[in-house]
Order: C-alpha cells, then sequence, then structure tokens
C-alpha cells in the first residue's frame, strides 16, 4: 500500500537540528514517542513513519513525511487529521510547523466528492465559460424574512447567480428558516418569470453534527435549491454527512469562516490547500478560497493554487467550483478575473448592495463588469454607456 504523504514548513526551536525537528514530527504522529520505550514490537515498527527530506526555505525548512497508509482508518478523516494535522503542532521543538499539502493513496479516499461540482451547477444555472456572480444577504444578520426575500428578489432581477446567507446567520428567531426559505424562494421564482434565470439559494444549514442532515432536508422541503455549511466551525464530518446523505440532491456551498485561525501565519497551521482537497473529497460543490483584491489578506499564488487544486483531475471526482469573496465590488472583477480565470463565482456583499443605486443595480454593475472583461474592454470605457457600472466605479473606484 502507498503512503500517505503530507508537505510541512517548519522552523526548529534552537537546539533542534532541522532533521531532528523532522524526525519528531514523524515520530508524535506515528509510532513514536518523546522517549525509547524499550523494545519495540517488529509488527509495530513496519508502521514507522518516515521522512523524505528536509529542504531549505527562507528561514525555515520543508519537508515530505510519509505516513503509512495501515494507521488510517479508511474514511474516517477525523481520524485522518489527527495523524497528519494533529499534535505536531504543539511540540516545544519546534518554533513553528504549517501543513502544506496532503496527498492520500487511492484506498484511503473512500468518498464521491461533489454530487454537482462545476459542470453541475453550471448546467442547474444554465452557463457554459462566464463566471458566477454571486451575493451575500446584507445585512449580514438581522433583516427579517420578508425583507430578506426582497432583497434576494433585487438581486436576481440584477442577475445575479448565487444568493447566499451570511455565515452567521442560520436559524435565529428573528429570520427562522421555516419563513426565510419559502419566503426567498418565492420572490426568486416571481425573478425568474421576469428574467427566465435561475437563481440558486444557499441556506446555511450549519448545525450541531446530529442535526445538520436533518436541517437540510427541511430547507430542501420548503424550497432551498442548494445549502450551504460552516465547514471549519462544524467539522468537515458535517459535510461529508450532508454530501454523502443521498436525499441532499442540491448542491452544498462550502464556507470557511474560522479558517484563517489556521490559514493565515505562513510559518505556523494549516495552508488553505490541504483543507480545499478535504472539501473537494468529501463533497463541497462550491468553496471560498479568496481573492487577490478583496478586504482578507492571501497570498494570490495560493489563492490560484488552491483553486487549481479544486478543478485538477484529482480521485476521478468532480471539480468545485472556486468562491473569491470579502470586500470585492465592480471595480475589483477584471483583476480577479484576470489573475484567478473565469470558472470562478465571484461574491460581492457590499459591493452589491451598497451600490448608489440599490441591490439591483449593484448585480448589474458586477454582472456588466464580467462582460467587460469578457469582452475584453476596461471597465471605465465600458461603463460610458453603461450605466451601474459607472456609478459603482464612481463610488469605490478601480481595483
Ligand atoms: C463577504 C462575506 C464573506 C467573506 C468570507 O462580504 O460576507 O463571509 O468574504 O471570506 P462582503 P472568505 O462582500 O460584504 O465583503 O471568502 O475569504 O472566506
Ligand atoms: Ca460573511
Amino acid at each position: 500500500m502507498k503512503d500517505v504523504v503530507a508537505t510541512y514548513y517548519f522552523r526548529p526551536r534552537g537546539d533542534t537540528s532541522p532533521a531532528q525537528a523532522a524526525v519528531a514530527i514523524c515520530e508524535e504522529e506515528t509510532t513514536g514517542t518523546w522517549t525509547g520505550i524499550g523494545t519495540r514490537q517488529e509488527y509495530v515498527k513496519r508502521l514507522d513513519g518516515s521522512v523524505e527530506a528536509v529542504e531549505a526555505c527562507g528561514e525555515g525548512y520543508t519537508t515530505k513525511i510519509h505516513y503509512p497508509s495501515e494507521i488510517f482508518e479508511v474514511g474516517n478523516v477525523a481520524q485522518y487529521l489527527s495523524v497528519i494535522a494533529g499534535n505536531l503542532f504543539g511540540l516545544a521543538r519546534l518554533q513553528s510547523v504549517r501543513l502544506l499539502d496532503i496527498d492520500f493513496p487511492d484506498e484511503l479516499v473512500p468518498f464521491r466528492g461533489p454530487k454537482f461540482g462545476i459542470s453541475g451547477i453550471r448546467h442547474l444555472v444554465g452557463t457554459t465559460k462566464r463566471p458566477h456572480v454571486g451575493t451575500i444577504i446584507k445585512p449580514k444578520v438581522g433583516l427579517d424574512p420578508g425583507d430578506t426575500a426582497a432583497v434576494a428578489y433585487e438581486a436576481a432581477i440584477g442577475g445575479i447567480d448565487l444568493i447566499k446567507d451570511d455565515e452567521t446567520l442560520t436559524d435565529q428567531p428573528f429570520c427562522p428558516i421555516r419563513e426565510r426559505v419559502p419566503a426567498v424562494m418565492a420572490q426568486l421564482d416571481d425573478a425568474k418569470a421576469e428574467t427566465g434565470q435561475q437563481v440558486l439559494y444557499a441556506v446555511n444549514v450549519t448545525t450541531r453534527a446530529d442535526r445538520i442532515v436533518e436541517r437540510a432536508k427541511e430547507a430542501i422541503g420548503l424550497g432551498a435549491n442548494m445549502v450551504m455549511v460552516d465547514v471549519i466551525t462544524s467539522g468537515f464530518s458535517a459535510l461529508e454527512a450532508l454530501a454523502s446523505d443521498p436525499s441532499i440532491k442540491v448542491p452544498i456551498h462550502v464556507h470557511r469562516t474560522m479558517h484563517a485561525a489556521l490559514t493565515r501565519d505562513p510559518f505556523h497551521g494549516i495552508a488553505m490547500r490541504p483543507i480545499a482537497r478535504l472539501v473537494r473529497m468529501l463533497g463541497g460543490d462550491q468553496l471560498h478560497t479568496g481573492t487577490v483584491s478583496g478586504k482578507m489578506s492571501h497570498s494570490a499564488d495560493e489563492v490560484r493554487g488552491d483553486n487549481a487544486a479544486l478543478m485538477a483531475s484529482f480521485y476521478g471526482i468532480k471539480r468545485t467550483f472556486p468562491v473569491a469573496s470579502g470586500g470585492l465590488h465592480p471595480g475589483k472583477v477584471a483583476k480577479e478575473l484576470a489573475t484567478l480565470g473565469t470558472d470562478i463565482i465571484l461574491q460581492a456583499g457590499g459591493g452589491v448592495h451598497g451600490h448608489p443605486g440599490g441591490t439591483a443595480s449593484g448585480a448589474r454593475a458586477m454582472r456588466q463588469a464580467v462582460d467587460a472583461f469578457l469582452e475584453g474592454i476596461p471597465p471605465e470605457e465600458y461603463a460610458r454607456d453603461h450605466r451601474e457600472l459607472a456609478q459603482a466605479l464612481e463610488r469605490w473606484g478601480l481595483g
């Protein structure tokens, strides 16, 4: 059987050599501990890990550690993470350590991946190549179901493809799912009657583990055509539970709120890449991976690589649609598309609803900015005969 290979960046403590630090990770996560424990049984030794190589990288080092497949319980992602991303982060002999990437042998990937993926979502919305445009209902929390639905309608008639709940909106009494979903879907039906366009509404079904599938079924029963999960706060198993349930016949939008506690420090934690791979394996149809010009801190190279990981050939499973979100507005569209490509969902909350002409105008301005890019026309030139884009550029500028 092949090994699991995990790539780490690390900085050893002053009294520890790079090789010792790599071995410390390897032993901690396989058969060893901080000291010898007497004679070891031969059959245990075959589960030892191994360090492939240690290479200098800036002020630290990178290494690939091989973990024998047999130490993993097939299909148990929580257990996978306890090995490759477990206690190693706390080892005192390392100043810092960051999990950069993971590679699992086929036998440890019994998962089916996204039910829809990019092609399935494009089919639902009726697009082939163009980027999708999404919005988060704003104010992020506080609106009642009727006003939430009114905002959704405006976004839909403006040309938005995807409307989603904020990650902090679940089933609070001021906007319960049982009232919100029918209200929003009725407005989206009205919008569709006017525009002919199918709009997806991702209902945030995040809740405790033993209730999330039930909540998703409730939302779907009420008309939801997409569900959403906060994957880091609710756990990878929550996504897996949703994606593997045959009765969840809608795409799953995956938000990564809290990820930056893991991903932001370039020297310590967990990069987005392994998270992206796990989300795709476990069935996320759409995943936030960041922007290159938005309000959140990201490295453009990492975002590009993360998106590539969502779309490259991977265990024969479908591609996950990357979502660029956080501080976007029409003036930033060209840069996002030029850097990240057009298989992407550009999502703007404030950058749609904060438009001087309101939500529908904001949605139109986003779509016009996308059209300008696709036609190879600079946004300021396209804005000359596209009023909503002109207003957006006047308010927020370019880039
Ligand atoms: C964006 C928003 C999203 C963040 C998440 O709203 O609500 O939750 O983008 O960040 P706005 P990420 O468009 O008003 O900034 O996608 O990086 O995880
Ligand atoms: Ca948000």
